[in-house]
């Protein structure tokens, strides 16, 4: 008998079954989604009985029961139709059913059970032979977690179980499921066959397909992805596919291709405007200046006209031009040597490899009668190619005249097809022809103008056609020049400024050509209201070209009897020892008794220099540790040194990476031909070298906490004022050392420090010109040279006179990175921008808790005038004092501009300065003279001034003397804090 099948019924109405299903998983057969019958077998006929309800949308739900619990004996089978396996390896049979327990139902004891059977068979198709259990392997029994449960009120809550069997390997294409039931109370709801599988998806750029997994769940199955349109592999992209369906252990990827970027995990094509020029994880740029794209996916941007790019451009570089002609040819003639000299261009073309070609013609008397003769000349260093805006030219006739045609070239010359522009001058070496002309005198002058004459030169053999004046301002130190022409040995130079001096020089010019230039003569112009000035500058220049003369004699004498040859070009093969004393000699060296820096460059082999100045070391003595960072020419390491004593000392080690020409050699060891020279406390000590054998070594002392900007930036508010000040005392006078051997450094910065354990502060990095091509800062500027602009005076930028004075500008820059614990020098400010602010008389301000008197003396060493500025020997001693007196590093530069009256915000230009400067910085540049004629020369006298004073000196303009009076104000501030405070130099 068959107990309840109405009662179930009932039951199931309440329950809803949830149609689910996961993305990585393929059912096979899902019960609850069959719409139509089932087709299940039962095995008796009265045993498992197939019913089929609506849910509430109205879709069947199937479901088998028995519950011949009454009976003995029980042996009811429920067969599933075929199920194909498709691609599963092993299965998931998910079976949903309700169980009752026996002891619900009243007097069942004995023959009621509480589980059921779960077979299969495995068949290569459907068959409709007679079902056999003995073909059906069993799964599992089934038990449930949950069954009816009695309820006070003798309600039953109907509880639903849901069991899951895995089976397989499967071989066969399919399978039946088989239920047995032998006398349980059950209702089968849902039956749901699936295999797992990892689903297709996108990862790196790349797809991955639909993966069935092992069987054994402990190995994965390694799939490689195919890359997405418009990408490419990069490292082979791969994913491993899990037994439970899920992608693991993502390797390798695919980067989109030239001319696409990836966005939202495709590959997109680039704007027009830009570019991407490789393959690879990085984004569409816009097209580099004077280039362009017009359509889609460029992979690289094209030229505007009159652009180009060289072979070796890479494509993010900016599309360039051929050079503008040099400028202001120049020539400079003795009896051996010619020396051609021109400025650059004033357009590079937007390239650094700008370089001059000299073509020579020799041209007879009359028009068209001009050949070449680059081969009969000498040009050092070469006539093609040239790097510097000079050549010297030697072996010409002493009868001829030469054109010399200066072209300037650079990476994309050859690829312009227009005509290209040259400078061309014209030089006679006719012995007889252009000659000097005699003194230059003075013969009036007025607030605007000067007059001039000259004797004309005694023998020329060609008539003159007319002489050149050339003159400019003396306090702008030849940035500029103006010329004019005459055809009498006289002439009225009009348009000055008053009471200004301006040198003068004249040459003649024939048909030959043009001479040499006179000696400079320095002549005023008349103040508004007085002339007294001009006698004074007739004697000065009286004396000057005395002196002038005399000096002239003198180099002139010891350049016959030293090297009787073209002096700038030949080197002697001489001693340091010889060259001390010819510099010495020759005026280039302060002092004598003293020792000074011999440049290796005036060797003219430069290994004498490495012989001389350096120690060779045994390379089984070093012993290198690892690697702390990379130079210029090859890593740079730390390590070991054994010394004679045996005993071992740390030492950073420079090493010259293989593959080096002989010219790199050269530039690696004439750093250690310099640093060989010092022995300071506060310059970097050279142990020695190694050039006999591979590596080529430099062995320096080793700092342990490496170069002082970073080292500030590391420890930034670590320090007190004295420890930084002890640390610039140090590097100043490692300076005064290098200042005293005559040695200045050029790129002195808080990057070319290094700072030991002790906090001490060495100077490193030497070299000269070739520091400043090593240094990341350095950048090309107008006058063709390679600068770190924002660490270099403004003489030095500007015509390159690099001194002890720039030195120390860039020491004021040095104590500025310093105070501010490795902050960059004018921030983000532009290079260009900079320069402009410089020369309107802007400075850096105090870094924050930067006492006062190291600002002033920051201010002092950026000062306009480089002979103003502190000597190192000055810096030193006033280091010295502060650190001998603390509270004088008290007063904070932010605690003076906090002070209630305080007119902070007028105190924008420096205590320092010239009166000249201060008075450009209020833009009044136009009553220097007035001031200077009026003996009001330094600041002081200035900040006495009256009104009254201002009128008497020629400033008529009501809002002229407003501005100065009220800048007068300020300084008397800032002076009268200056004594309070006892703040001087
Ligand atoms: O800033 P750093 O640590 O200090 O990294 C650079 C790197 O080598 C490349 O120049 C460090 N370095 C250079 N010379 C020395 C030295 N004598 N002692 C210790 N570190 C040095 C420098």
């Amino acid at each position: 008998m068959t107990f309840g099948n109405r009662f179930f019924v009932s039951l199931f109405l309440g329950i809803t079954i949830s149609r689910f299903s996961r993305c990585n998983q393929v059912v096979l057969l899902d019960t609850t989604s069959v719409l139509g019958e089932l087709g299940w077998k039962t095995y008796p006929i009265n045993g498992w009985d197939a019913i089929t309800e609506m849910d509430e949308h109205n879709r069947p739900i199937h479901t088998f029961q028995v519950c011949n619990v009454m009976e003995p004996n029980q042996n009811n089978w429920l067969r599933s139709n075929w199920i194909s396996r498709q691609a599963a390896q092993k299965i998931y049979v998910e079976l949903r059913f309700t169980l009752r327990d026996c002891n619900s139902i009243p007097w069942v004891s004995g023959t009621c059970k509480e589980t059921f059977n779960l077979f299969y068979h495995e068949m290569d198709e459907a068959h409709s032979v007679k079902f056999k259990p003995s073909q059906y392997t069993k799964i599992d029994t089934i038990a449930a977690d949950e069954s009816f449960t009695q309820m006070d009120l003798g309600d039953r809550i109907l509880k639903l179980n849901t069991e899951v069997r895995e089976v397989g390997p499967m071989t066969k294409k399919g399978f039946y499921l088989a239920f047995q039931d032998i006398g349980a109370c059950i209702a089968l709801v849902s039956v749901r066959v699936y295999y797992k599988k990892c689903p297709f998806t996108l990862m790196n750029l790349a797809s991955f397909p639909d993966t069935v997994p092992r069987v054994d769940s402990s190995s994965l199955v390694e799939v490689r992805g195919a890359c997405i349109d418009h990408a490419e592999e990069r490292d082979t992209p791969k994913l491993f596919c899990g037994a439970d369906g899920d992608w693991l252990v993502p390797l390798g990827r695919c980067v989109c291709s030239i001319g696409y970027e990836e966005i939202d995990g495709s590959c997109v094509a680039c704007r027009p405007g830009f570019y991407k020029a490789y393959a690879g994880i990085i984004k569409c740029s816009k097209c580099p200046p004077h280039s362009f794209s017009y359509g889609e996916g460029a992979s690289i941007c094209r030229c505007e006209k009159g652009f180009f790019r060289a072979e070796k451009d890479p494509s993010t570089m900016a599309c360039t031009r051929p050079p503008s002609p040099p400028r202001n040819p120049m020539f400079n003639m003795n009896d051996t040597c010619l020396m051609l000299e021109w400025s650059p261009p004033s357009d590079t073309g937007g390239r650094r490899d700008l370089t001059y070609n000299v073509q020579c013609k020799r041209c007879g008397p009359g028009p068209n009668q001009c050949q070449l003769c680059e081969d009969e000349l000498r040009f050092l260093p070469r006539p093609l190619g040239l790097t510097n805006a000079t050549v010297t030219v030697t072996d010409f006739s002493s009868h001829a005249n030469y054109t010399f045609e200066i072209e300037s070239l650079n990476g994309v010359s050859d690829m312009s097809t227009f005509p290209r522009q040259v400078a061309i001058i014209t030089v006679s070496t006719d012995q007889g022809g252009p000659s000097l002309v005699g003194a230059v005198k003075k013969d009036w002058a007025s607030p605007n103008s000067i007059a001039l004459s000259w004797q004309q030169p005694q023998e020329t053999t060609l008539p003159i056609t007319d002489y050149e004046v050339k003159y400019y301002e003396k306090e702008q130190e030849q940035l500029s020049y103006s010329s004019t022409h005459t055809r009498a040995p006289s002439v009225i130079v009009s348009g000055l400024k008053p009471a200004t001096w301006y040198i003068f020089s004249v040459r003649t010019r024939t048909a030959g050509g043009f001479s040499s230039y006179s000696p400079k003569y320095e002549y005023q112009t008349t103040g508004d209201s007085s002339d007294m000035a001009s006698d004074q500058g007739q004697v000065l220049v009286i004396v000057t070209a005395a002196v002038g003369g005399f000096t002239l004699l003198i180099i002139l004498t010891l350049f016959l009897l030293i090297t009787g040859r073209c002096q700038w070009y030949f080197k002697a093969k001489m001693t340091s020892e010889d060259k001390r004393r010819t510099d010495y000699q020759n005026g280039l060296v302060p002092f004598p008794g003293i020792k000074t820096y011999v440049d290796p460059d005036t060797y003219e082999d430069p290994t004498q220099a490495v012989h001389e100045f350096t120690k060779e070391i045994d390379p089984s003595r070093i012993r290198i540790e690892r690697v702390i960072g990379a130079g210029e020419f090859g890593e740079v390491c730390s390590g070991r040194l054994r010394t004679p004593g045996k005993k071992e000392i740390a030492v950073a080690i420079k090493t010259l990476k293989g593959g080096y020409v002989e010219r790199q050699r050269r530039d690696f060891l004439r750093e250690a031909s310099i640093m060989g020279q010092f022995d300071h406390p506060n310059i970097i000590r050279l142990e020695g070298v190694v050039t006999k054998s591979r590596p080529v070594m430099i062995v320096v002392e080793y700092m342990e906490n490496g170069s002082l900007d970073s080292f500030l930036r590391q420890h930034d508010g670590h320090f007190t004022v004295i420890q930084l000040v002890g640390m610039l005392r140090g590097i100043g006078s490692g300076m005064k050392y290098l200042s005293d051997m005559g040695y200045v450094h050029r790129d002195l910065a808080a990057r070319n420090i290094l700072v030991n354990s002790n906090l001490v502060c060495k100077v490193s990095d030497f070299g000269l010109s070739r520091v400043l091509e090593d240094d990341p800062e350095a950048a090309y500027t107008t006058t063709g040279g390679k600068i770190p602009i924002r660490w270099t005076a403004p003489e030095a930028i500007a015509y390159r006179k690099f001194s002890s004075a720039s030195d120390a500008w860039s020491y004021g820059i040095v104590m500025w990175e310093v105070m501010s614990y490795g902050e960059r020098p004018y921030w983000e400010m532009s290079n260009q921008d900079v320069i402009l602010s410089i020369e309107e008389g802007y400075r850096l301000p105090a870094p924050m808790g930067c006492p006062v008197a190291l600002h002033q003396l920051m201010l002092h060493c950026w000062q306009k005038e480089r002979n103003h500025r502190p000597k190192f020997v000055d810096i030193v001693s006033f280091l010295d004092k502060l650190i001998r007196n603390p509270s004088s590093l008290l007063p904070l530069v932010e605690d003076l501009q906090s002070l209630p009256e305080s007119p902070a915000e007028d105190m924008d230009y420096p205590m320092f300065i010239s009166v000249g400067d201060w008075l450009d910085s209020i833009k009044m540049s136009q009553y220097k003279s007035n001031f200077m004629a009026a003996g009001f020369n330094t600041l002081d006298s200035v900040a006495r001034m009256s009104i009254e004073d201002v009128r008497r000196i020629g400033v008529e303009l009501i809002g002229h003397q407003r501005r100065i009076i009220s800048s007068i104000q300020t300084l008397q501030f800032q002076l009268l804090h200056e004594q309070e405070k006892g703040f001087h130099v």
